[in-house]
């Protein structure tokens, strides 16, 4: 049976409780997990608040090395947590081989992020004084993570975290709980004890507790809209700094000006990385009239092409969904959509030969319009739904008619184009010409109801530490405006 990472020691939960996580792909029970309940998740805490002290006044280069050491850690067990991910998550293992590296990257990223500087100096308004400002962390961060990038949504907010002088309490999925608990054992466990914690559970029993503790200082999550509404509630009650990356539900534009082959190639991966479960995924797609029937016919092609198969491969593009709760979800979209008038042009239906698993076709719609939940809410699924449009101002019209602000695509080879999109569709992210790629030195997360805050980049850093300005007069001199006034300055006005 698994253990959490508590003060630097593997240990069941108070409650005695298990749960088990299932592997997506053949339904069959992978492990035990401790069900972590609010007294593991205040020992977590307590933990991460007796380790604060020591690791905030470490030297930065100190705090450095032990996260390159975290990055190196990740790369020698890259296959083995690799593995553990697709056995949880049912992702491809080349796209979790993919994942780990990022890990290992942001956190050398972070390493020296965090060492480069820690606030400024700036001018006084008097002689003789001294002013700067002074970036310190919070103290105990939560970081809540969902189980579609296990690893890379928690490197995200511990490295910056850890980097800015932070202790964490990690709280993953309950559906991807191992590769944390495996990172703990392989990388975590050469950090001071309590410096990181790992609190496996389920949301309410453990996620919750965890927002809410009294030592908790902020809350850094990544998940649906509907739980962020909650986190951030009992964080308000709290006065707890929050940062929050929610749903999306993004668009990808094809204007007229491009290669079709290359943009139908990019689009398709978008809809489809992670059998759809990104929180940057292409949800909707506007394609200009003149190249319309072109493109969708390209698209159907690629996307029937797809191979569907045990995620841990070889030769395979599409593994399962999360868990049933997921596909169902999917199944009901698609089949509203249907009811309302929408046209399946291939997928929609789960693939035939599949026993067990959570196996489902990637699936193209077309005759869709915003009167469709399947075009104005995330539906974290293999499905791609299709507009067409006159052209720019449809396109970007339709882009923003939405409650999330995510990330957005567009495929062009006009500079007209480019900026008339870039300039106002409303995403954290907005890629032209080479969708979902991220960049360790980009600010991601979202606008509108896709959350607030930002991940990665030095906002990334700047999310996790606080600011104090330090003025200093060092000649210790009594000034002409204390007490007791001298009323003659006034007269002179008057
Ligand atoms: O997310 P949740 P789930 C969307 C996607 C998906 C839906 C539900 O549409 O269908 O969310 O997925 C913890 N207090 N995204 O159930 O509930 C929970 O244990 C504190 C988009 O996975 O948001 C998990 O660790 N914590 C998203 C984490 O929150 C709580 C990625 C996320 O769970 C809690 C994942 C509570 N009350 C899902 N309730 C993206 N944008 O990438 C749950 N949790």
């Amino acid at each position: 049976m698994k253990k959490m990472w508590i003060g630097g020691e593997f240990v069941g939960s108070h409650s005695e409780k298990t749960f088990r996580v299932v592997n997506p792909a053949t339904e069959e029970i992978l492990a035990e997990v401790p069900r972590g309940d609010r007294n593991d998740a205040a020992d977590a805490v307590e933990a991460a608040a007796g380790a604060f002290e020591e690791w905030r006044f470490m030297p930065g280069v100190e705090r450095a090395d032990l996260l390159h050491h975290v990055a190196a850690a990740c790369r020698h067990h890259r296959t083995e947590l690799a593995r553990l991910m697709t056995q949880e998550g049912g992702k491809p293992l080349i796209e979790n081989l993919d994942e780990v590296e990022w890990v290992a990257a942001c956190f050398d990223f972070y390493a020296q992020v965090g060492r480069d500087q820690k606030g400024r100096v700036i001018p006084p308004v008097q002689r003789d004084q001294f002013n700067f400002v002074v970036k310190e962390p919070y103290g105990v961060v939560a970081c809540i993570v969902p189980w579609n990038y296990p690893l890379l949504l928690m490197a995200w907010k511990v490295a910056p975290a850890l980097a800015a002088g932070n202790c964490v309490v990690i709280k993953p999925s309950e559906y991807t709980p191992l590769s944390t608990l495996r990172m703990a054992e392989c990388a975590f466990s050469h950090l001071p004890s309590g410096v990181v914690n790992v609190v496996t559970g389920y949301g309410v029993e453990a996620g919750e507790p965890l927002t809410t503790h009294p030592k908790t200082d902020l809350i850094a999550f990544t998940g649906s809209l509907a739980t962020g509404k909650k986190v951030a509630g009992l964080a308000a009650l709290g006065m707890k700094k929050i940062n929050l990356e929610l749903g999306g539900n993004d668009p990808f534009i094809v204007c007229d000006d491009v290669d079709l082959d290359v943009a139908v190639r990019g689009a398709v991966w978008a809809a489809f990385l992670n059998m759809g479960q990104v929180c940057t995924s292409a949800e909707r797609f506007y394609v200009f009239e003149s190249v319309a029937d072109t493109f969708i016919q390209k698209f159907v092609e690629r996307t029937r092409a797809l191979r569907i198969g045990d995620p841990l491969g070889p030769d395979v593009d599409l593994g399962p969904m999360i868990a049933e709760f997921q596909r169902k979800k999917v199944e009901d979209k698609i089949e509203e959509g249907r009811r309302a008038g929408a046209k399946v042009l291939c997928g929609g239906q789960r693939p035939p030969g599949f026993a067990k698993g959570f196996y489902y076709e990637p699936t193209v719609l077309t005759s869709v319009d915003h009167t469709m939940p399947l075009m104005k809410e995330e539906t974290f699924g293999p499905v791609a739904p299709i507009m067409v449009v006159k052209g720019i101002e449809e396109a970007c019209r339709l882009a923003n008619d939405s409650i999330y602000g995510l990330g957005a695509n567009l495929y062009t080879t006009s500079l007209e184009h480019v900026f008339y999109a870039m300039e106002r569709v409303k995403a954290g992210t907005f890629w032209i010409n080479d969708p979902l790629t991220d960049n360790d030195a980009g600010p991601f997360g979202g606008m509108r109801a896709s959350g607030f805050g930002r991940e990665l980049g030095s906002e990334g850093l700047e999310a996790f530490r606080d600011t104090k300005h330090v003025h200093l007069d060092y000649k210790l001199s009594s000034k002409p405006y204390w007490f007791p006034y001298d009323w003659s300055k006034a007269r002179k006005t008057e």
